[in-house]
């Protein structure tokens, strides 16, 4: 393996919203840069990078990809990410690893709600960042089209370095704007090209196209733009220069065109990554944790060795694989390396790249480097990994709360045995999947991001671990709360053979407002109850409230007043005092007028314009309210809230709606009360699920 300097290394992560290009991409580069003979397909399933099976079968990403290649003397490390927004938490782990991006954007769509997601996510990280617009080859493309949506949503500094050659099916390359050179492909996938003068209908466009790139470079650079003034043009390399700078600095986000697809105008996007996005040493300051202080961190490869696990691989032959990007120093096999976030020591084994999953040896990884190793111990996704002794953290990784649940069901005895074992492994790379038994019901229950999700981690659980299960609907996180107040008592007592049990408590119940779940208040004076029962009483109803009594779902936004009760000098017990609390609190909250609330979602929707009635409609049926419609260009982000039931099957809805054309995005808004007729349905459920007894009713 060649030796490269870490000037020599780009490390960039191709993002997008779902199904833009970016896994068909990555492969026509790995086939350019000669690390697949033949150019390899998506809908073949025989990428490099959409190697898991459930990704063969669905053909989209579900995870972040790591690969490379050499281009030109340079390294380029590549990773391709999901666009789909379940797994964009995978992708945001991800761009962490990374000093750079290519945001990719749909010539046939546009920017959808997963464009803007990746955009923010960076923003956030203040990363350097270039466009492609892809599949310029499909009907209904459009390259002006798309560029305008781009600054629409991005802003002005998004400026093209290409004017592609022919539409939809004839294109056929680019115009490089600033050499004045047309490059145009050969219709063989093969990527070879023929550099050829501006065609003549192009001239005129080019020409303009070019000035005001001149011109936009020059904005961010007096010097520049002093001799731009004089001499009314730059030097190739006055722009080049320029505009590197201007990249680097987050003035210029650079457009590029292209069809991944088809290989055409791939090869001047790689000259682009090496030319314009930056080196490790290039990249922006590092943001760490040194002695518990806020700080910040030059990369080099003089100081001491420091790398952050941004995703772990969980290989039911090879074991756990973790993967790090190196920011700081070398390391080397098979040594002793300090976790820093759990302050333990990690015995490192093998050092090793990946090519999607093929491992290739590393030996030494440095600064820069994006290496994996397997078996180590106690290391998990976010942590920092670093030479002994030093005292620096990369700030963790922040997942995603889940957002669905699913009862499943083990479908014979052996399946049921085997799933903790394949719990704890599909948890250790997918920190955002909780499989827990539900404390209520014994139930089974899967959550994830989406549907989508949590049915790829059901299939996981199939064909790695052998776990075979029943998927059922999805569980609505219910809520149960009052509406009124209560004074009750509740009073145990048993007198059995020798010792007794006696607990007596009164207690007040009061709603609280919505989102502040619980509060107990002990109001005892004058020793009615003696001091050291509080807690257990306290205890009684937080156990309590776990279960509602109208459908079993947790009782929140309320208050317990604990003013008066008595007491048994030789039967008083813990115990006594935590059953006397539950009964009070199942008395109380049955006479405060119990209600259940329902998980209110904010929903996005992008559509084009024509779309927009329909949609609203449809959200209308699904009990949704209208909070505004944004305008940009041609499309329309429409904003609402709806009831999580609601919008378990919205996503088929609008794909048949737009023609796939449309996107959306929901997340976890607050609690709303459910409307009486639903309410009925939902206790009746529980009633059936066993959740609750008829009586409780
Ligand atoms: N015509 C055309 N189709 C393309 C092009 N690039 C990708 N496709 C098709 O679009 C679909 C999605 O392509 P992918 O490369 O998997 O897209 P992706 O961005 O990796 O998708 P996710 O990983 O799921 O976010 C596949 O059917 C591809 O064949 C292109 O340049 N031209
Ligand atoms: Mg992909």
């Amino acid at each position: 393996m060649k030796d490269y300097s870490p000037e020599q290394i780009r490390n960039i992560a191709l993002v997008g919203h779902g199904s833009c290009g970016k896994t068909s991409l990555v492969a026509a580069f790995l086939f350019n840069g000669g690390v697949t003979p033949r150019l390899t397909k998506v809908d073949k399933g025989n990428t490099v990078t959409d190697y898991e099976p459930e990704e063969v079968d669905r053909k989209i990403s579900i995870n972040a990809a790591p690969c490379f290649l050499d281009w030109k003397g340079y390294r380029l490390n590549l990773i391709d990410t999901p666009g789909y927004h379940n797994f964009l938490w995978d992708t945001r782990a991800a761009l962490r690893a990374v000093d750079a991006a290519a945001v990719l954007v749909c010539g046939v769509a546009g920017v959808e709600v997963g464009t803007e997601k990746v955009w923010a996510m960076l923003e956030e990280l203040d990363y350097p960042r270039l466009f492609i617009i892809n599949k310029l080859d499909r009907e209904n493309s459009h390259f002006d089209r798309t560029l305008e949506a781009i600054q629409q949503f991005f802003g002005r500094k998004a400026v093209p370095l290409q004017v592609p050659i022919g539409e939809e099916k004839d294109f056929a390359g680019i115009v490089d704007l600033v050499r004045r050179k047309a490059l145009v492909y050969a219709k063989d996938e093969s990527g070879q090209f023929e550099e050829q003068e501006v065609p003549a209908s192009l001239q005129k466009e080019v020409e303009k196209r070019r000035e005001q790139l001149i011109e936009m470079i020059a904005e961010n650079d007096e010097k520049l733009m002093e001799k731009y003034f004089e001499a009314g043009d730059l030097s190739e390399e006055e722009i080049k220069n320029g505009l590197k700078k201007a990249v680097l600095d987050r003035q210029l986000f650079p457009v590029l065109a292209c069809s991944g697809l088809f290989n055409i105008a791939c090869r001047p996007l790689l000259d682009s990554f090496v030319e314009l996005l930056p080196s490790p040493l290039e990249r922006p300051p590092l943001k760490i944790i040194k002695g518990g202080k806020d700080d910040s961190l030059k990369p080099s490869l003089e100081t001491p060795f420091a790398a952050l696990v941004f995703k772990t691989i969980s290989d039911p032959y090879t074991g756990r694989i973790s993967i790090m990007r190196v920011f700081s120093g070398k390391v080397n096999p098979d040594v002793t390396v300090t976790n820093a976030t759990r302050e333990a020591e990690e015995k490192l084994g093998g050092l090793f790249y990946l090519q999607g999953k093929e491992q290739v040896p590393a030996g030494q990884a440095r600064m820069g480097d994006i290496v994996a190793t397997a078996k180590l111990k106690l290391t998990t996704t976010g942590d920092t990994l670093t030479a002994r002794g030093s005292d620096i953290v990369f700030p963790t990784i922040k997942f995603p709360e889940p957002s669905i649940s699913f009862a499943i069901e083990p479908k014979t005895r052996a399946d049921e045995d085997r799933i903790s074992q394949a719990t704890h492994r599909i948890t250790e790379e997918d920190p955002t999947v909780r499989i827990e038994r539900d404390a209520e019901t014994g139930q089974l229950l899967i959550s994830g991001n989406g549907q989508l999700h949590v049915e790829i981690t059901t299939e996981k659980l199939k064909k790695r671990y052998n776990v075979d299960v029943i998927l059922k609907p999805p569980k609505i996180p219910y809520r149960e709360t009052i509406k009124g107040r209560s004074d009750v008592q509740g009073k145990y007592k048993k007198q059995t053979g020798g010792r007794g049990q006696y607990g007596d408590v009164k207690i007040k119940m009061e709603p609280l407002v919505r989102g502040t779940d619980f509060e107990f208040e002990d109001k005892i004076f004058g020793g009615a109850i003696p001091k050291n029962y509080i807690p257990a009483i306290e205890k009684g109803i937080q156990e309590a409230r776990k279960k509602g009594v109208l459908a079993g779902y947790p009782t929140v936004d309320f208050k317990v007043i604990l003013y008066d009760g008595s007491y048994h000098e030789v039967d008083s017990s813990d115990l006594a005092f935590k059953i006397a609390a539950s009964m009070a609190f199942k008395k109380g909250a049955k006479e405060a007028k119990p209600t259940l609330l329902e998980p209110i979602m904010n929903v996005e929707v992008y559509t084009p314009e024509n779309y927009l009635g329909d949609i609203m409609g449809n959200l209308n049926g699904r009990r949704g309210r209208l909070q505004g419609v944004e305008q940009k260009g041609n499309m329309r982000i429409i904003k609402a809230i709806v009831p999580m039931a609601e919008m378990l099957d919205f996503e088929p809805t609008l794909t048949s709606i737009t023609g796939g054309r449309g996107s959306f995005v929901m997340e976890f808004s607050h609690y709303e009360e459910v409307p009486a007729q639903i309410q009925q349905k939902i206790i009746a459920e529980a009633v059936r699920e066993g959740r609750v007894k008829p009586e409780e009713e």
